[in-house]
């Protein structure tokens, strides 16, 4: 790690896993393409790669086996496809190929420029035959022309003047990655991509290709450009389905080559012609200067950054690992309605580019604070999928409603388990929960009207369906939390919560937009009843919340203290993560939480509980949690900055920030954990800086971790910019635009004019 723009290693290890992460922590993507950043020289023979390029929200159906086809199972899901590669670029001297396991590496170093938006690999080569070559790779998938990724490669001979060969290759013919031992990515491979047809226009190939049975089209196109000046440029050469051309070089010493390829992306999800947006795009990028797309590059993420500003002072090397996973979130966030944020982003393949609940508990809160119209563009995403989740919810059996899917890309249930898939019903609520913190962080009523409220009260509906009344409460049975070590319970603390609060926001709206005069047609369209809202509210007012009277804490269901507590004390170190070792329902009858579950209920929920019963219940979860979900350790520092637990809520947070950067969890080969990422971003804003986001309006508490000298952050609320700078001295909120807006610090509520400054509590 260097400076706080880039996140840098020195001397590349090329040890097979080193490699693998590498491809993932430097990949390149703007929300609509990933690029893995493997070597485009290629690896030697028995090297185990993923060479991967992804769309977001591309997809083909596949068959999902179930040995017992029950009623309902899902028998087909989607999946992420690697669409093409156009990342092969290889260099001869000699006709000795460039490598980086051949000659002498005499330096080398990748690293990320999250100010500029590229990666970049240089490398000083010695080739078997005594000719050095400095070698510098730039990688850059753009934010202005989502399309569009380039690679800029430029070879300098620093001892010979002669000849260098470039050959750059534009491949169809890919497949998915696959492990059978790993339930986290695809267990088999298949072949998603059939081959259309493949033309060469304009000094560029295209190749398209349909897939298997979604009904798709996918188009990837390359062009390469030089600037050298005695070259001999071949044609493209273009066989089934792979392009190659060739380039002969008199290269001088010292000066260098400078080869560009661009490649472009269009599938017929976006583009109606595919072929013809492919060609289009990249008339448009090639025939102006790199520079611009650098430029462009670099006045997006200005403009980013800006909103989104998150500063260390005090500790630089975790500055960067923030800065880091800021700049993937960005990264993987889907930029418009037909696609969302997937669980690896796109970086890689693990859980098959599926969205989860981690989009909406831990990543959309980032966006909803630093860029809402992204945020949006998130619940539009999820209302495009509202008719799929009103299916879903009769294939569950739900009479009304929307029950939305666990995993998905384009709305069905892709969870072929579905104890700790399709049962975690609390899906329907984040999402309603994160569509209301849309609406409270921006007061956007006529986008409720429009779109959100619908998602509100069709999750409502299929709350009241789903639960049942027992002794004058309303109970919520066989469903799983968020952790994933206990399923198919009653009474999930976390889910009736987030029930009851889904419950509470579709009366609220119901009740807003009747005042506003914005009710009709949203009631229309579904039609809403009012004795619904009175069911409504009947239900939430009666929701059952489990407490212990003994413990004096939230269980985390029904039967969850009953259970013994797992032999932590005898399970080898080798064993975790647990769902790697165990059978599911030998974990599911012991006390041992994979994950926040009612620990994340005292954070989002936390008003439903005094203090004391969140300080008891931590200290009781703390101990059985495993953290086995990378989800896990972002929360449980939020919860204890909560309780004041400075250094628990303090090693919390780190390693949540370090996770992907030094693959804590050993699997970041096969993706980013985005997620984690968010959370990682939470436990700064609503962690150490108290931030909740309320029906009440939006709250601060910071505290500063002695560890630093001091921390900043910006946020937009009701349209107001404001910053935060948490020192030593105390915290400083300064309007930096907007008008004046009412917050609450340390439970105070004051009028933020233009600055106000508080100390440190
Ligand atoms: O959504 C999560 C879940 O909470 C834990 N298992 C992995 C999923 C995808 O990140």
């Amino acid at each position: 790690m260097s400076e706080k723009w880039i996140y840098k290693i020195d001397d590349l290890k090329m040890d097979n896993e080193a490699l693998l992460v590498n491809e993932t922590i430097f990949h390149n993507a703007n929300g609509y393409i990933g690029v893995r950043s493997n070597f485009e020289e290629g690896y030697p023979e028995g090297y185990d790669t993923i060479r991967g390029s992804y769309i977001n929200g591309f997809y083909d159906i596949t068959e999902m086996k179930q040995a017992e086809k029950l009623f309902g199972m899902a028998e087909e899901k989607e999946t992420m496809l690697n669409v093409a590669d156009g990342q092969t670029i290889c260099v001869y001297l000699d006709g000795k190929k460039f490598s980086m396991f051949d000659g002498e590496v005499l330096s080398s170093s990748r690293w990320l420029d999250m100010q500029n938006g590229y990666t970049a690999r240089k490398v000083l080569w010695k080739a078997p035959n005594g000719k050095e070559v400095d070698i510098e790779i730039r990688r850059m998938a753009s934010f202005s022309h989502l399309q569009v990724f380039v690679i800029d490669y430029q070879v300098t001979p620093v001892n010979f003047s002669g000849e260098v060969i470039i050959e750059s290759e534009h491949q169809g013919n890919v497949r998915n990655y696959c492990n059978p031992n790993d339930p986290r990515v695809a267990g088999e491979s298949f072949q998603h991509l059939i081959p259309d047809h493949g033309v060469v226009e304009n000094g560029a190939s295209y190749l398209i290709t349909n897939t298997v049975s979604s009904g798709l089209q996918v188009c990837t196109g390359v062009k390469n450009t030089i600037s050298a000046g005695e070259t001999e440029t071949g044609e493209i050469v273009l066989e089934g389905h792979h392009a190659v051309q060739k380039f002969i070089i008199q290269a001088k010493q010292g000066e260098a080559v400078r080869f560009v390829k661009y490649m472009v992306f269009a599938d017929s999800i976006r583009y109606q012609d595919a072929q013809t947006s492919a060609k289009d795009e990249m008339e448009a990028v090639s025939s102006v200067p790199l520079e611009q797309l650098y430029k462009e590059q670099r006045e997006y993420l200005d403009k980013f950054w800006e909103s989104s500003a998150l500063e260390i002072d005090g500790d630089d090397a975790l500055c960067a690992a923030v800065r880091y996973n800021a700049y993937q979130l960005i990264q993987s966030v889907g930029k418009d309605p037909y696609c969302d944020i997937a669980a690896k982003g796109l970086s890689g393949e693990g859980y098959e580019g599926h969205y989860f609940w981690d989009t909406e508990m831990y990543m959309q809160p980032f966006f909803t604070l630093t860029n809402p119209e992204v945020s949006k563009n998130l619940v539009e995403y999820r209302y495009s999928t509202l008719d799929k989740a009103r299916e879903n919810a009769r294939i569950l059996g739900h009479k009304k409603g929307a029950a939305y899917p666990w995993r998905t890309i384009r709305g069905r249930e892709c969870s072929g388990y579905f104890p700790s898939g399709s049962a975690q019903y609390h899906i329907s609520g984040d999402i309603a929960y994160s569509t209301v913190a849309y609406y409270l962080a921006t007061g956007d009523l006529d986008f409720m009207a429009e779109k959100g409220a619908e998602i509100i009260f069709e999750t409502a509906r299929m709350w009241v369906d789903l639960g049942c009344w027992h002794k004058g409460t309303f109970q919520i049975h066989e469903v799983t939390g968020p952790d994933e070590y206990t399923c198919l319970v009653s009474n999930n603390y976390y889910t009736n919560l987030n029930a009851q609060y889904n419950l509470h926001w579709a009366v609220r709206l119901y009740k807003l937009l009747k005042e506003a005069g914005k009710l009709e047609p949203v009631a229309e369209r579904i039609g809403l009843q009012e004795s619904e809202i009175e069911e409504f509210e009947k239900a939430e007012k009666a929701m059952y919340l489990p407490y212990d009277e003994k413990l004096g804490i939230n269980p985390q269901d029904d039967s969850f203290l009953n259970k013994a507590v797992w032999d932590f004390e005898n399970t080898p170190k080798e064993d975790y993560p647990l769902l790697l070792h165990y059978h599911p329902m030998h974990i599911y009858r012991y006390q041992v939480c994979k994950q926040a579950d009612t620990v994340l209920a005292h954070f989002i929920f936390e008003d439903a509980q005094d203090m004391e019963t969140i300080r008891k219940s931590f200290a009781y979860y703390d101990k059985i949690t495993t953290h086995d979900s990378s989800l896990s350790t972002c929360i449980y520092s939020i919860v204890a900055s909560k309780l004041g637990l400075a250094d628990k809520a303090y090693e919390y947070f780190g390693d949540s920030a370090k996770l992907d950067l030094f693959n804590t969890h050993q699997n970041t080969k096969d993706g980013i954990h985005t997620a984690n990422m968010g959370g990682n971003y939470m436990a700064i804003v609503y962690g150490f800086g108290g931030f909740r986001l309320k029906e009440s309006g939006a709250w601060f508490a910071p505290a500063l971790p002695k560890q630093w000298d001091a921390y900043r952050f910006k946020l937009i609320y009701l349209g107001r910019h404001i910053q935060v700078v948490v020192n030593k001295e105390g915290t400083t909120f300064t309007l930096e635009s907007g008008e004046p807006v009412q917050i609450h610090v340390y439970g105070e509520e004051c009028l933020l004019e233009n600055s106000l400054h508080f100390p440190l509590k």
